[in-house]
């Protein structure tokens, strides 16, 4: 047992990105799998953080939430060596990226999965279709930030490239990467290839099957007749 407990689900775009962000800062945490379908398990989440949102850290008893400050209290507090994913150097750049794919990516990508989750009758197109355009937006924007760049802000792998790669991940199955925007898919692809965003992909293979975008996960992330 540590002193740190992340209540979290492998499926989860938000918790993967805190999850990435533990590996790479060299944290150990006590993962607490949540099933908020459980009717206790719900009640007991909601007493000990009201939103119903994970990830949830809880330091020495102490709940700490929101997945951007997670991180950033793993930083101040936990980091192992120095290490660091919000570099003085551009802090204000990480955290106005990690920020934009939080509202811009994350946010249009969940309003797809919710619309699936609705019974048929009551589905939303115009929720989707603006979902839809800001995701659009949202891709040419990062397609231009990445020419002639590795990571999203900054020269090394930052807190916003652990909130790029989980939103960027569940967006292209609702809205695939548009080939032409040759920077972003590249990107996509460094994402994907990195070892901290690959074992968290792991982590989640085996509940892709209960995922409502699944049939836009490309095979090599799933394959349906395997599961
Ligand atoms: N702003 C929050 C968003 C967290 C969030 O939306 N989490 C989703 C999972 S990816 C969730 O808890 N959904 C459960 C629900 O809404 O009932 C953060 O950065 O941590």
């Amino acid at each position: 047992m540590t002193a740190l407990t992340l209540h979290y689900h492998p499926l989860s775009s938000y918790c993967q990105k805190v999850l990435i962000a533990i590996d790479l800062l060299g944290v150990e945490v006590d993962l607490r799998l949540l099933d908020l379908g459980k009717p206790a398990e719900r009640d007991a989440w909601l007493a000990l953080w009201p939103t119903g949102k994970m990830p949830l850290l809880v330091d020495q008893g102490r709940p700490v939430p929101e997945s951007s400050i997670i991180i950033e209290h793993l930083q101040q507090h936990h980091a192992t060596g120095g290490r660091t994913l919000i570099p003085d150097a551009a802090a204000l750049d990480v955290r106005l990226w990690d920020r934009l794919f939080d509202l811009y990516v994350m946010t249009p990508m969940q309003a797809f999965t919710a619309d699936l989750l609705k019974p048929e009758g009551d589905r939303d197109p115009r929720s989707v279709a603006r979902a839809r355009d800001t995701l659009s937006m949202a891709y040419a924007m990062i397609d231009r930030r990445l020419e002639g760049r590795t990571w999203v802000a900054g020269d090394a792998f930052s807190m916003a490239d652990c909130a790029a790669a989980p939103a960027l991940f569940y967006a292209a199955t609702y809205l695939p990467l548009p080939p032409q925007q040759v920077h972003l898919s590249a990107y996509f692809e460094r994402l994907m290839d990195h070892p901290s965003v690959a074992a968290v992909i792991d982590q989640a293979r085996p509940y892709f099957k209960f995922y409502p975008g699944r049939a836009g996960l490309a095979r090599r992330f799933y394959d349906p007749t395997a599961a």
